[in-house]
């Protein structure tokens, strides 16, 4: 069935859309971007160039989502990334929310604590990182030194975990105050709140643990206090039901998961879900799930993410399978993406390694069409 508008034509790409209390000039989103220019936990001037030459959306993302951001010093599990959780991360941030606006652009800010995915060395007073477990993560994260395995956890108490969804509380507050035009909660890829839903890392035996109910609770307790905080039209959640990266494996059953978490925060009146389809930056069908029976029971903006190309994205959002595409890596090589897609013009590649830290090259100095063919 092909997706029409009120005059029956059909939607694209560059079509307009109100999500919640945002509106944006079209359905192409630059997903969450993790760049790790952060120096001190704190937002600059080369983070809000970079933002501003996304922003316009004659050009580039009807909707920015902020790189992964902690909530608190506790959520931080890679070096250079910035915060929200203080006066001077929340002053800072509003250099790139007034450069995104003044390009007549959105942008939100990615709730983030990474959980068991972080490191001795990046924590307060070296503790170790929290988690739904004490079971470590067979992966690696990135500090002063390097690539390094992660630290052992600590599984939290259950008396703590208000105290977490109270710092998602604080952030989302103070994502308004930075002036943000909303939140993304990542509940994604492995991290903290992924960490209590899959049943392949919550080991938990209270009311955290076991049960479907008990495993999504920290994921409903998070968006009822996020939604409560800024409203339900300002937040959105980026799920990944089977990406198996940071060691998140595979839940027993995660349709059924992703199912009743969906159906537990629809009536939130959330902006939008974010779904990560497959394994995040690789193969798509990395195991069987039913997204469209995940939609189905959310009556918000949907947005899809995962090895879009032009013509994938086209018909997503002219099939109604979609109403928003997210774009990650072809925004960081192509800043003027929306004019790209809309003239049918090459992306440039990006440079792998000048993802992770450094300064303005592979950030800030990839050219639009305008000067590749100047
Ligand atoms: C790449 C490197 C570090 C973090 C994610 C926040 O995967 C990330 C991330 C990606 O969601």
């Amino acid at each position: 069935m092909l997706h029409c508008d009120s005059l029956g034509a059909m939607s694209t790409l560059f079509d307009p859309l109100q999500i919640g209390d945002i509106t944006l000039a079209n359905r192409i989103v630059m997903a969450p971007l993790t760049r790790n220019r952060a120096v001190g936990q704190l937002p600059n001037a080369l983070m809000a160039t970079y933002y501003r030459q996304r922003a316009n959306p004659a050009t580039g993302a009807g909707l920015i989502i902020s790189e992964a951001t902690q909530i608190s010093p506790q959520g931080q599990g890679y070096l250079d990334t910035p915060g929200i959780h203080s006066p001077e991360q929340v002053a800072a941030w509003r250099q790139v929310t007034d450069a995104v606006h003044a390009e007549g652009g959105r942008i939100v800010v990615q709730l983030w604590h990474v959980g068991r995915i972080s490191h001795v060395s990046l924590q307060p007073g070296g503790a170790a990182p929290l988690s739904s477990t004490s079971k470590v993560a067979n992966s690696k994260t990135f500090v002063a030194e390097g690539f390094v395995p992660c630290s052992q956890p600590r599984a939290l108490r259950t008396d703590e975990l208000p105290g977490i969804v109270e710092q998602y509380r604080l952030a989302a507050r103070n994502a308004i105050a930075a002036g943000f035009d909303g939140v993304e909660v990542h509940a994604a890829n492995g991290y903290l709140i992924d960490q209590f839903l899959r049943d392949s890392i919550n080991d938990r035996a209270d009311a955290y643990g076991g049960s479907i109910p008990n495993r999504a609770r920290l994921l409903v307790e998070v968006m009822t206090a996020v939604a409560r905080e800024i409203g339900g039209g300002r937040t959105g959640v980026r799920l990944s039901p089977v990406t198996p990266v940071n060691d998140a494996g595979q839940d027993s059953n995660a349709q059924a998961l992703f199912e009743y978490a969906v159906q537990q925060i629809a009536p939130l009146g959330l902006a939008f879900i974010h779904v990560i389809e497959g394994q995040t930056g690789g193969p798509r069908d990395v195991a069987p799930f039913d997204y469209a029976a995940l939609r189905r029971l959310f009556p918000g903006a949907w947005m899809v993410n995962n090895g879009y190309g032009r013509a994938m994205a086209q018909d997503a959002v002219a099939a109604g399978a979609a109403d928003l595409v997210a774009f990650g890596r072809p925004f960081i090589g192509n800043p003027d993406l929306c004019r790209r897609l809309r003239e049918d013009a090459p992306w440039n590649a990006l440079n792998p390694a000048l993802l992770y830290g450094g300064g303005a090259a592979g950030y800030t100095d990839y050219p639009t069409l305008d000067v590749a063919t100047a």
